[in-house]
């Protein structure tokens, strides 16, 4: 699901909105057709036992989508929201000089993402080799100009995250 919802719809014969829906019946009968078969109990199922809440019905069940991580071009249309006064980024050991010229890049997805738990980013980062946390300096970002989204699942959201930004001097091992 995280596939055709966030990168390659188009594995499934999937058309998604511009902000990022597609219905629950193409999401189900596009998953089919991959060998996935799922009825709609168990579609519910996934998205309310999904360990890092990934995915949100529409108001009126009927449409699915991810609520961050695409790579595909979305506008999720979340509100800007003013964001605590640090935030978290988790990444690998080995990305730190890159990161350190360049500032935190949004790669192959729509943002750079955040968390305001040193753990949960020391997890994210730990997906790429050995992890390392820097803090970012989201007040003054925020002050600045720069705005923030708060995901429905926690994560935090921004363009890009210029190096000044970065608390270089309390990396977190
Ligand atoms: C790094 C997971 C070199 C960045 C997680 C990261 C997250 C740079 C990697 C979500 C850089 C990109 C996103 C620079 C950033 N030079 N490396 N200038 N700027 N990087 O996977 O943040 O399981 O695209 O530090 O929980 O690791 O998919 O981003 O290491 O919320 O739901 O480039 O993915 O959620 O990696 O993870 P990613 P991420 P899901």
């Amino acid at each position: 699901m995280s596939l055709v919802l966030r990168h390659k719809p188009e594995e499934a014969s999937l058309t998604l909105t511009s902000d990022g829906w597609c219905t629950v019946s193409n999401l189900l009968t596009g998953l089919a057709s991959k060998g996935y078969k799922i009825n709609r109990e168990e579609l519910d199922e996934v998205v309310e036992d999904n360990d890092k809440k990934r995915f949100q019905f529409s108001d009126d069940g009927k449409s699915i989508r991810a609520v961050q991580g695409h790579s595909i071009e979305v506008d999720l249309k979340y509100e800007v929201v003013i964001p605590p006064g640090i935030l978290y980024h988790g990444t690998a050991t080995r990305f730190l000089d890159s990161i350190k010229k360049q500032g935190l890049l949004k790669g192959k997805r729509q943002h750079v993402h955040l968390s305001a738990l040193c753990d949960t980013a020391r997890t994210v980062g730990s997906r790429h080799g050995n992890p390392i946390v820097v803090p970012v300096d989201a007040a003054a970002m925020h002050e600045e100009g720069l705005s923030f989204y708060l995901a429905p699942n926690g994560v935090w959201l921004t363009d890009t995250v210029p190096a000044k930004y970065l608390n270089l001097h309390n990396l977190i091992w």
